[in-house]
Parts: C-alpha cells; sequence; structure tokens
C-alpha cells in the first residue's frame, strides 16, 4: 500500500512493486485511520509505504502492530516504510532511502509477469454499494496508455521536452495513469508536486515550463478566479486537459483568456475502465477539433456504445442513455466480489459506466446525467453507502440516504436525507459533527435534511431519483 502524497518516493515504490510482480494500491493519506484500515484489509496489503506523519494512523487498534522484523507471513504484524529523513524514522519502521542505499540491482529476482496479472488496486465505488477494489492489470494498464500516447497519431500527443504537470493526486487514477504513465511513456518529464498550493504550482509551471497541465474542473474555476494569474508567465502550456467530472463552456472561457496559447479540452475516465473511455481529438498530433462540452472521441482500440438503461439494447446517434465500454484497458473485476464484477462487465465483456450521454455526428461524446450512486466532490468519489451505513449506526436515525446536490465550487456535495428515530431530536449540527469525525474531508455531509420516510423500490432500494428531483424542485422554487 502506499500511502503517500505525490513525491519521488511514490512513483519509485509503484514502479519497483510492478517490477517485482507486486500490486500496488494506493489510498489517500488524508483519509481517517478506519478508511485507510478498510482499504488495507480488502487489499490484503503486506507493506504500507508512507511518511512518519501518518504513522499514528497505523498505530490505531485496527492495524497489526508495526514491526521492523521481516513479516511472518501470517499478517500480525505490519512491515511500515517512511520515506522521510533516516534520522526521524518512527519506531518499529524502516527507511525508505537506507533500503535503497543498501540494495543490490543486480540481485533483483527474476519474476515472469503475465500481461493478465494484476499490478494495480484503486478503489472504487462503482456504480453501487461500497468502496471495491478494482483489479488493473499489466496488460490493461500497458494498453491503455497505448491508446493515449502511442501510434502514428497519439491521442494525448506527448514527447520528449514536454512537461507533465502531475498535481492531481497519484492514488486516483486519472493522475496515475493519463499524467504518469503516459508522461513517461512519451519519454516528457514529470514536475511532481505534493499537494495542491497555487502559489507554489504557479511557481513551479514557470520555471519548469509546463506543457501538459491536467486538471480538474474545479482546479480550473481556482485558476480562473486568481489575480495572481497575471504575474505569471504561462505561455508554456500548449495542452489543458480536465476531467473526473463535467467542465462548463463558461469556466473554460473564463480561463482560456488567461492561457490563450492553450489547447482546453476534456478525456473521460472512469477507474474501472482503466481509466480512459474518450480523450479530446484536440490533443492529437494531427488535431481535430472538439465542441465545446465534448468529453472527445472513444480511444483508439476500444468500442464504445450507448444503450436504453432499462432494455439494453443500442441507440442510436445523438440519444442519451448509459454509456458502455469494452477493449483491453478495462479492468479485470473488482477484488474478490464476482456479484459486482457481473453486474459492471456483462457476459459480453461490456463495461457498464452508469454514466448517461450520447455520441453526436462527430463521434464526439456527451455525458448529461448519472444513473449510479457515485457522488463527485471536485472530482473526489463519495459513495452514498458508506456515509449511508455510518447514518444507519447512529441510535437516534432511524432511516437515511445521501444523494448529490448540484455546488458552483465542488460540483456536487453530499446531502443526507435523514429520519428520525422514535422520541428522537437529533439536529443537524450533530449529524454532520458525527460523520466529520469518521470520514476524509470530502466526504463530509454539507446538509441533512430530516423528513419522514425514505423513498424505496418494492425491492428495498432507495429511490435516489426522487429525493434527486425534490432538491432540484427545491434549488428552482
Ligand atoms: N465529464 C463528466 C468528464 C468526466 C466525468 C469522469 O473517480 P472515477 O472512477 O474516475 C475518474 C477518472 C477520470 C479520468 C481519468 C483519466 C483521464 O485521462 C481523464 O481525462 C482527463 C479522466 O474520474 O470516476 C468516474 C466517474 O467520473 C465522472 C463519470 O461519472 C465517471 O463515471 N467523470 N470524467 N470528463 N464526468
Amino acid at each position: 500500500m502506499i500511502l503517500l502524497q505525490n513525491s519521488v518516493e511514490f512513483v519509485l515504490t509503484f514502479f519497483g512493486a510492478s517490477f517485482l510482480g507486486a500490486v500496488t494500491t494506493a489510498a489517500n493519506p488524508f483519509c481517517t485511520p478506519q478508511e485507510i484500515h478498510k482499504q488495507f484489509k480488502a487489499s490484503g496489503a503486506r507493506l504500507i509505504v508512507t511518511q512518519s506523519a501518518y504513522v499514528d494512523k497505523l498505530r490505531h487498534e485496527a492495524f497489526p502492530r508495526i514491526d521492523a522484523a521481516r513479516s511472518d507471513g501470517e499478517g500480525s504484524v505490519l512491515t511500515v516504510v517512511t520515506v522521510d529523513d533516516a534520522a526521524s524514522t518512527p519506531e518499529g519502521c524502516l527507511a525508505f532511502w537506507e533500503l535503497v542505499a543498501s540494495a543490490d540491482e543486480a540481485a533483483l529476482p527474476a519474476v515472469s509477469i503475465s500481461p493478465d496479472d494484476p499490478v494495480a488496486l484503486p478503489f472504487s465505488s462503482g456504480t453501487t454499494g461500497l468502496p471495491k477494489g478494482v483489479v488493473l492489470t499489466h496488460g490493461g494498464q500497458v494498453s491503455g496508455v497505448a491508446q493515449q500516447v502511442d501510434g502514428a497519431n497519439p491521442n494525448l500527443y506527448m514527447r520528449e521536452g514536454d512537461v507533465a504537470l502531475c498535481v492531481l493526486p497519484l492514488f486516483h487514477i486519472f493522475s496515475l495513469n493519463s499524467v504518469l504513465l503516459c508522461a513517461l511513456r512519451a519519454g516528457a518529464a514529470v514536475m511532481l508536486m505534493p499537494r495542491f498550493e497555487m502559489g507554489a504550482m504557479l511557481e513551479g509551471i514557470q520555471r519548469w515550463r509546463v506543457t501538459v497541465a491536467a486538471v480538474v474542473p474545479p482546479l480550473v474555476l481556482a485558476l480562473a478566479k486568481n489575480p495572481a494569474l497575471e504575474k505569471y508567465d504561462l505561455s508554456s502550456i500548449r495542452i489543458v486537459l480536465s476531467g473526473a467530472a463535467p467542465l462548463g463552456k463558461e469556466l473554460v472561457d473564463a480561463l482560456r483568456a488567461r492561457v490563450p496559447q492553450a489547447i482546453f479540452g476534456q478525456g473521460y475516465g472512469m477507474t474501472e475502465a482503466g481509466p480512459v473511455l474518450s480523450m479530446c481529438p484536440a490533443f492529437a498530433k494531427e488535431p481535430s477539433p472538439a465542441k465545446p462540452g465534448s468529453c472527445g472521441t472513444v480511444v483508439r482500440n476500444a468500442e464504445l456504445k450507448v444503450v436504453d438503461p432499462d432494455t439494453g439494447l443500442s441507440l442510436g446517434r445523438n440519444l442519451p442513455g448509459e454509456i458502455c465500454i469494452r477493449g483491453p484497458q478495462i479492468m479485470k473485476g473488482y477484488l474478490n466480489d464476482p456479484e459486482a464484477t457481473a453486474r459492471t462487465i456483462d457476459v459480453d465483456g461490456w463495461l457498464h459506466t452508469g454514466d448517461i450521454g450520447y455520441v453526436d455526428d462527430d463521434e464526439e461524446v456527451f455525458i448529461v446525467d448519472r444513473v449510479k450512486e457515485l457522488i463527485k466532490f471536485k472530482g473526489f468519489q463519495v459513495p452514498p453507502a458508506e456515509l449511508e451505513a455510518l447514518l444507519l449506526a447512529h441510535p437516534s436515525i432511524a432511516d437515511a440516504a445521501v444523494v448529490p446536490q448540484k455546488d458552483d465550487a465542488a460540483g456536487e456535495v453530499p446531502v443526507a436525507f435523514v429520519v428520525r428515530a422514535a422520541n428522537s431530536d437529533i439536529a443537524e449540527d450533530a449529524i454532520k459533527e458525527y460523520i466529520s469525525k469518521q470520514v476524509v474531508f470530502y466526504k463530509r455531509l454539507h446538509r441533512v435534511y430530516f423528513t419522514h420516510s425514505i423513498p424505496k423500490s418494492a425491492a428495498g432500494k432507495i429511490l435516489r431519483r426522487e429525493l434527486r428531483a425534490k432538491l432540484a424542485a427545491a434549488e428552482t422554487a
């Protein structure tokens, strides 16, 4: 498990593990000990590479005891490697750079790796339920990278001399695959930033002449609104690649004035899809234009179709339906969860995204809605099922449902509908605080609406559409 902000150690650990045929699961270091433990346990991780500052999270009672002695193979002790200065290595941990210094590259064991072997295990809630391990294979990742940057006319054209901005977290597949792996494959340099900090980022772009900026819509918003932009030379940027959430035309126009030489466009990705489904054709070596709001065209050597979510039948152009993708880049499945895998990848190999969109007459993909449960706060995944489980565990709450509410800054924020238990008068703030203590910042509830019942189908499934419609009606009222 990699529990790190973006850093050289993240990159070295990922490639080192991959070289040995080991699988890496990267987790967000800002997560709570409980959240990290869930991923640690579900993934079966045996070793954690982290920073000293996060070791306390791993001393939580749920984790095995940290011991620098080799693992006993039974998982009853935990090996933790910290990347900081060796002098400050916490008790029981191993120092990353000491291990590097004493390692003998010539003694690298020979391992045989098949394209079907797993290499990365990001976590995603997919179309429904709790976060699950997404099994991405060597062959899948190599295919996915090739679909973006290889060939006579690469779709995401990067080359030696390019510098890619890597400020989006590497524990998310957008940054790991489309920034790190694609840039290195193309021979480009990568400017790693441990976290988003506006001044340092602008400074870095100017100093290192960043040419390809991978962003998410809230970052575009922050840039567009920041007057300090004028003080920096951003003329090196030739591509602004946005993804993970919808990017509005107004937002693009607001930033375009500040970086007039750059091509703005979107990619459309999903962790399970390996991750890229479509990419802006204006980024290609031989570019063609893309319309505002478009997510580009399907990556090569993959098939994309749009189906009626009720009948499963394919739809024609310009008709919105569920987007499905098939190709060598998609996940092998969810870890230890054949049911969830079968619900997502059908018998013909099509991965059902839970996104509603259409393909227009020029082959461009447009996303218009989401039928899956997932909420996206600034591009981060917020799985409603996780928050609902926490809410239901509270003795003062009889029933609950969590849905997205539109928000200008974050795109969407999670809000809860709550049915109080009999005789309870629990207040909104108490519920928000109860959740905040247990989750990473982007999963916090922004509003709690009290109600008498949660609408459900005959099968007991929450009718999220009804709740979303209620919110939308309240907004326009
Ligand atoms: N417009 C509207 C979009 C868009 C979008 C995604 O957290 P995940 O599982 O995965 C991602 C991956 C994004 C990504 C990866 C690589 C890449 O090159 C790229 O292009 C820039 C983007 O976000 O969430 C998946 C869900 O996020 C929504 C959509 O609902 C999707 O199923 N989403 N991209 N451009 N919505």
